[in-house]
C-alpha cells in the first residue's frame, strides 16, 4: 500500500503513470495561458486513456536539457495541479527544487517525483511536512553532461545503494516507508549496456523493498536498440519495455503513450492470471 497524499494506492496491479510536460511556448504574448490550455488538455486525454497517476513536470530533464529558473518553474506547474486538483487520481510533481515542490504540494500535488532523490537543500523537509509520496531516482551527474561518460565499477550495486542510503535519508526525516518509492532512473548518466543490466536486475532490485517506479518511455535506450529511431517512432517499443518492466515487478510504469500501455497491461493480467 502507498500513502501519496490524498490518496492510498493497493498496488495489487502495476499502476500507470501519464507524463503531461508543460513546455514554453514560442508565443512570447499570451503564451502562458497557451502552455497551461494544452496542458490541461493534455492531461485529460490521458486521463480519460485511464493513466492512474499523472506527473506534472516544467522542467525538462532529458540529456542537454537546460534549466528553468525557479519562478518560472512554479508559474507553470502550479496553474495546472490546480486546475486537475479533483480528477480523480494522484498527481505527482516532477521536480528537484524545493520551491517548486512547496508550491506544487500546496497547490495538491499527493506525489514529488524526484530525479536529485530530495538531495536539494529542505526537500527533504519539504516531503516530511507533507503527506505526500516521493520517487528516489537514481542518476549519475547532471542532466546537463551525464551522458558525456557514464562510469561505474558494478552498476547495480551502486544504483542499489544510492538508492537505500536516499531511503534511508527520508525515514530518518520522518519519511514513513509506506511513502516511499524507488527508481533506478534509466538514462541518467548510465549507458545502452548500464541500462540493460538494471533492467535484468529489477527483480532484485525490487528485493529493496519498496514499489519501483520504471521509467523508460522513449528513451534512447530504446532508440539505439532501433537502429537510432527518433523518439516519436518508439511507443511499440516503450509499450513491450513497460510490460515487461511491470512483470519484473515494477509498480508503476511512467509513459507518454498512456493508450497503448494501459491495454497491454490490461491484457497481459488477463492472460497470465
Ligand atoms: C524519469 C523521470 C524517470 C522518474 C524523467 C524522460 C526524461 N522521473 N523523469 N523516472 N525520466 N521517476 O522522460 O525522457 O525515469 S524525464
Amino acid at each position: 500500500m502507498l500513502h501519496a497524499g490524498r490518496f492510498r494506492l493497493a498496488l495489487d496491479r502495476p499502476l500507470v503513470m501519464g507524463i503531461v510536460n508543460i513546455t514554453p511556448d514560442s508565443f512570447s504574448d499570451g503564451g502562458r495561458y497557451l502552455d497551461l490550455h494544452a496542458a490541461l488538455a493534455h492531461a485529460r486525454q490521458l486521463l480519460a486513456d485511464g493513466a492512474d497517476i499523472l506527473d506534472i513536470g516544467g522542467e525538462s530533464t532529458r540529456p542537454g536539457a537546460a534549466t528553468v529558473p525557479e519562478q518560472e518553474e512554479i508559474d507553470r506547474v502550479v496553474p495546472v495541479i490546480a486546475a486537475l486538483r479533483d480528477c480523480g487520481v494522484p498527481l505527482s510533481i516532477d521536480t528537484r527544487k524545493t520551491e517548486v515542490m512547496q508550491a506544487a504540494l500546496a497547490a495538491g500535488a499527493d506525489l514529488v517525483n524526484d530525479i536529485a532523490a530530495l538531495e536539494a537543500p529542505g526537500a527533504l523537509a519539504a516531503v516530511a511536512a507533507s503527506g505526500a509520496a516521493v520517487c528516489l531516482m537514481h542518476k549519475q551527474g547532471e542532466p546537463q553532461t551525464m551522458q558525456a561518460e557514464p562510469h561505474y565499477q558494478d552498476v547495480l550495486a551502486e544504483v542499489a545503494d544510492y538508492l537505500l542510503a536516499r531511503r534511508n535519508a527520508a525515514l530518518a526525516m520522518g519519511i514513513g516507508a509506506e511513502r516511499i518509492v524507488l527508481d533506478p532512473g534509466f538514462g541518467f548518466g548510465k549507458t545502452l549496456a548500464h541500462n540493460l543490466t538494471l533492467f535484468q536486475a529489477l527483480p532484485r532490485l525490487c528485493g529493496l523493498g519498496s514499489p519501483l517506479l520504471v521509467g523508460v518511455s522513449r528513451k534512447s535506450m530504446l532508440g539505439a536498440l532501433l537502429d537510432g529511431r527518433p523518439p516519436q517512432g518508439r511507443d511499440a517499443a516503450s509499450v513491450a519495455a513497460a510490460l515487461l518492466a511491470a512483470q519484473r515487478g515494477a509498480a508503476i510504469v511512467r509513459v507518454h503513450a498512456v493508450r497503448d500501455t494501459v491495454d497491454a497491461l490490461r491484457v497481459m493480467r488477463a492472460l497470465t492470471a
